[in-house]
């Protein structure tokens, strides 16, 4: 099965987001293994986007993201990698189409308030990054239990 990391920025934290993004990923049919708030240090921040690291915005990325609240979830689920980026629309929010998170909700590049890991690779690595194999949580759901 499938994992990877989905996060709300602290623009999303802000703007009281948080139960929102995680609503429509439990919608979707998409099961929580780990969830924890972080004030991420500034290192943290600039090892997560490191392949940014040329870009102009990439000082000002790594210092809003050590300023404030990380909401950092792992899921998990068929296809989440892509399905999650298809939920979370363009990173430009003006791209993106209503019914996205960044579609319905936001409108600018430097504020699109979600993370999604963008490939299974990347989701393993960014998992890793930011959760201890004891932090994800195997559990099922009640459509699996039948019995004690
Ligand atoms: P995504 O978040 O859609 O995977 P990336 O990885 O290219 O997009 O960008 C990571 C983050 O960098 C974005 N979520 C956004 O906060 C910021 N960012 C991307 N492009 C720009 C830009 N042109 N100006 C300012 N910030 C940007």
């Amino acid at each position: 099965m499938e994992r990877t990391l989905i996060a709300v920025k602290s623009d999303g934290v802000q703007r009281g987001l948080i139960g929102e993004i995680i609503k429509r990923f439990e919608h979707r049919g998409f099961k929580l293994i780990g969830l924890k708030m972080v004030k991420p240090t500034e290192d943290l921040a600039k090892h997560h986007y490191i392949d940014l690291k040329d870009k102009p915005f990439y000082a000002g990325l790594c210092k809003f993201t050590s300023a404030g609240p990380f909401v950092a979830m792992c899921w998990e689920g068929q296809n989440i990698v892509k399905m999650g980026r298809d939920m979370m629309g363009e990173t430009n929010p003006a791209d993106s189409k209503p019914g996205t998170i960044r579609g319905d909700l936001c409108v600018q590049v430097g504020r699109n308030i979600i993370h999604g890991s963008d490939s299974l690779e990347t989701a393993k690595k960014e998992v890793a990054l930011w959760f201890k194999p004891e932090e994800l949580i195997e559990w099922k759901s009640c459509a699996e239990v039948y019995t004690y």
